[in-house]
């Protein structure tokens, strides 16, 4: 097999507890995914990532693993996730797994038995009678601190996200040792590779006190650091014996990080998750939001095309609100989604579709607090409590913000449960599931589904866009336009009417019906020049 077939692949997102429940507990589960596969496959997707499935307590829906090497009961069983691996690949379809090992659940057997100082998991975490100088003034990625005392150890440990979520101790090689264990697990299962979570944060190389700051106070050390690049190259070189590939969640990286990350030499990771174009409507922290700009958007975006070789493209996934409420226009919801799809399979790259993107589900219209689950935007709004801000601001900021807005359940038709379940589901259905869901996209030629799939197969034949040189020929307020290869990629991301005459031709447009010597709203084409 071709070493590098990532690079010719498009990847699917599923986030599995909203996804497809087979049982009726409310919960999408492995069952409901293989009911699904003939659905993913006709997208023309080749590898599909799978959100957390390990057993997990659930505190922050999987991103805190009590054991690596079993499937959680909500999911199914070992032999449900086999036979996923069997069914994607009759398909044609690699499946890929998100690898969680910055910190483990405080529920899982290691830090069970390190907080009552068992051998060998004793300093298997950070804990503060094993570090002299702790705890310290670090700061959390989900706000407020990041020292949990233990009444059993009658000592604290770091966490930098959740208090449950206790970061492991990668100065200690068994930890180490075990990760490689489960990586090689699940490898020798068929699995083609990990989406690794927050990979770049693994190693810190001391727990002094760190340098006051807006957010994460502390970051200094342990934002890629030497000691993590050498951890990535034995996760490499396990990997590298599978023809397996990785894709790094890498927080506040810049493109010389990401370079450092990603080139082949390094032998480290394949590709990495960048921050910077999601920061783009965003003050400093993702609660302050600022009004969108495209030409800032397409900036950045142009700066990671120009200075990597190769890298991820992607709008959406389950941290993010959805992309069309966040850069497209309600108005226009149709065709801002088409224009968005087209941005996302047209440049360099590998692109990641998170599921509903496909169908330009939008963010949630929840109206208050209980009906928030994710743990993130709960401690948020927590510390906003002791903050003086009206109450319908501090609403606001959690609104357009929260994690949930791309969590609820996969709108598959417009009844009630929207085909997800027939029980009680475990996040609220966005109530526009009877115009966004996929039977009506299915049957209509003109809906974004529609589009995805003629665009996917468009790009799969096509030189210019699976290799093709990226050049930006057009940054402006309403229209951008870029090259790839011979071909014109133009974008009119306003709700206006642009008069533009277009030499070359159409290959594909987001309208059916174009009006010559225009751009209507949101009009995005292909231009063999
Ligand atoms: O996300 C890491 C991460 O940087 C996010 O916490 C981010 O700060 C925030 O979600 C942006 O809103 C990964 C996972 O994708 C996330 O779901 C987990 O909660 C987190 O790691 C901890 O494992
Ligand atoms: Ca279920």
């Amino acid at each position: 097999m071709d070493k590098e077939w990532w690079k010719k692949a498009i990847v699917y997102q599923i986030y599995p507890r909203s996804f497809a429940d087979s049982n009726g507990d409310g919960i999408g589960d492995i069952p409901g995914i293989i009911s699904k596969l003939d659905y993913i496959a006709s997208l023309g997707v080749d590898v599909i990532w799978l959100s957390p499935v390990y057993a997990s307590p659930n505190e922050d829906n999987g991103y805190d693993i009590s054991d690596y090497l079993s499937i959680h009961p909500d999911f199914g069983t070992m032999d449900d996730f086999d036979a996923l691996i069997a069914e994607a690949d009759k398909r044609g379809i690699k499946i890929i797994m998100d690898l969680v090992i910055n910190h483990t659940s405080s529920e899982h057997e290691w830090f069970q038995k390190s907080r009552k100082g068992i051998e060998p998991y004793k300093d298997f975490y950070y804990w503060s009678d094993s570090w002299p100088g702790t705890p310290n003034n670090w700061t959390g990625f989900f706000g407020g601190g990041t020292w949990e005392y233990d009444s059993e150890r009658k000592a604290s440990y770091l966490h930098l996200f959740a208090p449950h979520q206790p970061d492991l101790n990668y100065h200690n090689p068994l930890v180490w040792e075990k990760i490689n264990e489960i990586l090689k697990f699940w490898l020798d299962k068929g699995v083609k590779g990990f989406r690794c979570d927050v990979i770049n944060i693994l190693y810190k190389d001391s727990l002094e006190n760190g340098k006051k700051k807006m957010i994460l106070t502390g970051s200094e050390h342990y934002l890629t650091l030497d000691g993590t690049h050498e951890i990535l190259k034995k996760i490499n070189k396990t990997l590298s014996e599978y023809g397996a590939f990785t894709v790094g969640e890498t927080v506040f990286v810049d493109t010389n990080d990401a370079k450092l990350l990603t080139s082949p030499e390094r032998k480290e990771l394949n590709m990495v998750f960048s921050f910077q174009h999601m920061e783009v409507d965003q003050i400093i922290v993702k609660w302050f939001k600022k009004k969108f700009s495209w030409k800032k958007f397409i900036a950045v975006l142009d700066k990671w095309q120009r200075e990597l070789e190769w890298n991820t493209i992607y709008l959406e996934n389950h941290d993010q609100p959805r992309s069309v409420s966040r850069f497209g226009s309600m108005e226009y919801w149709k065709d801002s989604s088409k224009l968005l799809a087209t941005l996302l399979l047209t440049l360099k790259g590998t692109p990641f579709i998170f599921e509903g993107e496909e169908i330009g589900m939008t963010n949630f219209d929840f109206v208050s607090m209980d009906e928030v689950e994710d743990v993130e935007s709960k401690n948020i709004y927590k510390i906003l409590s002791s903050v003086h801000l009206p109450k319908s601001i501090k609403w606001k900021m959690i609104k357009n913000t929260s994690r949930d807005n791309a969590r609820t359940p996969m709108q598959w038709n417009g009844k009630d449960g929207a085909g997800f379940t027939t029980g009680k589901p475990w996040l609220g259905i966005n109530k526009n599931k009877d115009k966004i869901n996929v039977e009506m996209e299915e049957r209509d030629k003109d809906s974004i589904l529609s589009y995805y799939k003629t665009l996917i197969s468009f790009r799969k034949k096509s030189e210019d866009l699976m290799e093709g040189d990226y050049k930006l020929m057009e940054n402006g307020r309403d229209v951008t336009e870029y090259m790839r290869g011979g071909l014109s990629i133009i974008l009119n991301h306003s709700d206006k009417e642009i008069k533009r005459e277009i030499e070359g031709e159409i290959l594909l447009s987001t309208e059916n019906e174009r009006k010559e010597g225009f751009l209507k709203p949101w009009e995005a084409i292909i231009v063999r020049k």
